[in-house]
């Protein structure tokens, strides 16, 4: 068979003190953290748009990346090279899965009889190649974005019929997901959301998303799919509002449409940064509300403001992400997704090494760092002190729901005052951060 990275070895553990470009420096698969090998708690995933995709185009510029083995085009024997191609990348790289939307693997036909016919031929050979490489699927999903006919949104448009294609779509999507052994399967809002209120209603467009997502999941227990749904928030791009604006937004209309229990999360950092958030409080507050399903791993320029899905190399910010998922023992059926793009200005193949590479030691090294905090019990402690007043007397009364507001009057009344507080010792408790990184 051909070879697509004739130069590059399989990528293998060397050790912090290689100096080898093509080596992991941090993640060793079969390593244990907190009881787990990091091939586990990490399921690292490539996606297949950004790497296998991606043609290094931006608003004002055209295609970079040189890919010799994809002719550009959207054939059939052009999907069919790229799945050798992908597959001997991810069998190099060592990441246990990889995930598509549909159209990244298959071409679009000129009839949707003509798309389910590539997506089998596609699926087929997907399926072969598993097989052979034992690389997993994490997530399938559908692009329910870039055809014109989902300019008004797929689930939300205002035209029925396109409701009706997209349903078909995800029809096909899931049951290749479910042929193909995926994990979850991902909705991310694509354009499900508006530009302007003028033309839009907004309670018509939510109640048809929830029919949607519905919808999927009845056709999930026809055909036995029994992986987790995921729902990836993001709050603007391409939309100026996508209905998924964050975790709190998205766990609203699951709470409010009885999709709970049914549809978890998958939080993708620069979505974080671009809601104004930090990533660490996404996951944190998926995760209070037990549906922190899993994420996808990129991050954003703070000097640019759009989508760079960059890969991701701060320790900060995966040592705040490894202290948040190693609370709940990682992500499992969910996994770490690179849903991230080399720069255009990076355009050889072994760039894509070299950024995977980068994002699975910053990961494995933010894990390092997450377990050796939380075995010294630092901040738990820290925190479980700060709050140690609800333990016993009025706290706990008004925990347990036992104490009314005339309890608290009657309380303070006869206190006079309330107890003095303590320092919430923020800059000391990031020095002590700073001792483990
Ligand atoms: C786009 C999203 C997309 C989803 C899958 O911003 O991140 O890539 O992950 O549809
Ligand atoms: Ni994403
Ligand atoms: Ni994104």
């Amino acid at each position: 068979m051909a070879e697509f990275f004739p130069k590059i070895p399989k990528i293998e553990y060397e050790g912090p003190k290689s100096k080898n470009p093509l080596a992991y420096k941090h993640y060793d698969p079969n390593q244990k953290i907190e009881g787990q090998t990091m091939r586990d708690l990490f399921r690292f995933s490539v996606c297949y748009w950004h790497t296998f995709r991606g043609t290094g185009t931006d608003p004002f510029g055209s295609a970079t990346l040189q890919r010799p083995w994809d002719d550009g085009s959207n054939s059939m024997p052009n999907a069919l090279k790229r799945v050798d191609a992908a597959f001997e990348f991810i069998s190099k790289l060592g990441a246990p899965f990889y995930c598509w939307h549909d159209r990244d693997v298959s071409p679009e036909g000129s009839t949707h009889k003509e798309n389910n016919k590539n997506f089998d031929k596609i699926a087929k050979k997907l399926k072969e190649k598993q097989e052979e490489t034992g690389i997993k699927l994490l997530w399938g999903t559908a692009n329910l974005f870039s055809h014109p006919r989902y300019m008004h949104g797929a689930a939300t448009t205002c035209n029925a019929d396109v409701f009706a294609y997209a349903a078909a779509q995800v029809k096909k999507a899931l049951e290749v997901t479910h042929e193909l052994g995926g994990a979850n399967y991902v909705f991310w809002g694509g354009r499900e959301g508006y530009h302007n209120l003028y033309n839009t209603d907004m309670n018509r467009e939510l109640d048809h998303l929830a029919r949607f997502m519905h919808m999927a999941h009845d056709h999930a227990k026809a055909i036995g799919f029994t992986g987790t749904f995921l729902f990836e928030p993001k709050p603007k791009e391409p939309t100026k509002h996508q209905y998924d604006f964050d975790a709190a937004a998205c766990l609203n209309f699951i709470g409010r449409n009885g999709l709970d229990g049914i549809v978890k999360l998958n939080i993708e950092t620069n979505h974080a940064t671009l809601a104004g958030h930090t990533m660490m409080h996404e996951l944190e507050y998926a995760r209070i509300h037990n549906a922190l399903g899993s994420i996808d791993a990129n991050t954003g320029d703070l000097l640019l403001g759009w989508d760079t899905d960059q890969f991701p190399t701060d320790i900060y910010l995966t040592t705040q992400i490894m202290l948040v998922l190693l609370r709940q023992k990682g992500l499992s059926p969910g996994g770490v997704n690179f849903d991230a793009k080399v720069r255009r200005e990076s355009f050889e193949p072994v760039d894509l090494f070299h950024a995977h590479i980068g994002g699975m030691d910053t990961f494995a090294r933010g894990a390092k760092i997450a377990a050796a905090i939380r075995k010294d019990g630092v901040l738990d402690e820290f925190v479980k002190n700060r709050y140690r007043s609800f333990d016993s007397g009025i706290g706990q009364k008004i925990e347990s729901g036992k104490a009314t507001f005339a309890d608290c009057e009657k309380y303070i009344l006869d206190k006079g005052e309330a107890a003095p507080n303590e320092s919430g010792r923020q800059e000391y408790l990031e020095n002590l951060i700073n001792q483990y990184i």
